[in-house]
């Protein structure tokens, strides 16, 4: 039986922007979120590297290590960890064309450094993973980059950042697309391929993410089972996807209920969390536009509770009554069963 510690990002809490149009809401400090995680029961937080020490890209390594230390001790002061620092290789210019895989030598070489900051930053907040979700990783034009050499280079990166930190791990956070249309990492199974071609597999694994992989469409609860089965599912970010649109990081379950339920079901019965602070139940969800000010953490608060409930449901699971159907291929039988413990008071 797992004991589950959940955690998000400062980014899950925003002000309603999207491609679309400004946000309503206000931006509040980082202090001001790590507290309230605190409050709403979250027990660790997840950083982009900037979110930890926004002005990075001007700073001196030293300058840097010491306000993260400083963000650590606001997190000592809440009793919250630090889970993960993912190096954010999408805003900057430099980024524009891709991190590790942008055309030009200067901006692939910026990326590295990022890379080794986040490194630096993970190290000042106390945590061993690294996280990568490859947003730019891949084309927007299908001709604009030699595919194969761009996929050895990120390969080649992958190499340096574990040589830089050899006590680190890395979590690739595979999506298929958004913001550009082709990645090169997409699914569990490309970013798991790519580990293994690293100087150091036993350090490459992932975090799968519900949303990305129905936009690839997969299931999210099959995606977590097969890095589980080869002991790679290092995080999850659980949410939820009307299917494949763009990105919505919906509240986890409100889309699909039953494959929530499959997911809160592989991790259980694997015993997920079973590492203490390293593998935690992280809840990657945004807030709808509409959503009040004055009650912007209700989809972090609803996406515990509808976790807490699935996993109730999961406790319940008839694994007898499982057998039988499967002794008799009774598969319908079975799917109605699941059906009524869901729908069932
Ligand atoms: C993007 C996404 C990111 C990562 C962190 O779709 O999920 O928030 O989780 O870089
Ligand atoms: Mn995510």
């Amino acid at each position: 039986m797992s004991t589950f510690r959940f955690t998000a990002g400062p980014w899950n809490i925003h002000d309603g922007t999207d491609s679309f149009g400004p946000g309503h809401r206000p931006n509040y400090p980082i202090e001001e979120k790590i507290k309230r995680f605190a409050e709403i029961g979250l027990d660790g937080v997840q950083f982009h590297d900037d979110d930890a020490v926004p002005d990075m890209n001007h700073m001196t390594q030293q300058a840097t290590i010491d306000y993260a230390k400083d963000v650590k001790k606001l997190l000592d002061k809440e009793g919250l960890f630090a889970e993960f620092v993912a190096t954010r290789l999408w805003f900057d210019p430099h980024t524009d064309d891709g991190g590790f895989t942008a055309s030009k030598k200067e901006n692939r070489d910026y990326a590295i450094w990022r890379a080794k900051r986040s490194i630096d930053i993970a190290r000042a907040l106390g945590t061993k993973k690294i996280q990568l979700w490859l947003a730019r990783e891949g084309t927007l034009c299908a001709e604009g980059k030699n595919h194969v050499e761009k996929i050895l280079q990120l390969r080649d990166a992958l190499n340096e950042i574990l040589t830089y930190g050899p006590e680190m791990l890395i979590l690739i956070e595979p999506k298929p697309n958004e913001p550009i249309d082709r990645s090169y990492a997409g699914t569990c199974g490309h970013a798991l391929a790519l580990g293994a071609y690293t100087v150091d597999p036993n350090r490459v694994g992932v975090c799968i993410e519900s949303a990305h992989s129905i936009l690839s469409g997969l299931d999210p609860a099959n995606d977590m089972a097969f890095a589980l089965a080869l002991n790679k599912l290092w995080g999850v970010h659980l949410n939820d996807q009307n299917g494949a649109r763009y990105d919505q990081d919906k509240s986890f379950g409100v889309e699909n209920l039953r494959q929530a339920f499959n997911e809160v079901k592989v991790l259980n019965e694997n015993n997920y969390g079973d590492r203490g602070n390293f593998e935690c139940v992280g809840l990657d969800v945004k807030a709808m536009r509409t959503q009040p000010a004055d009650d912007c953490y209700r989809h972090l608060i609803n996406s515990k509770k509808i976790f807490m409930m699935l996993l109730e449901k999961v406790k319940k699971f008839d694994y007898k009554f499982q057998e039988e159907c499967v002794k008799t291929q009774n598969f319908e039988k079975l799917e109605m069963y699941v059906m009524e413990l869901l729908m069932k008071g």
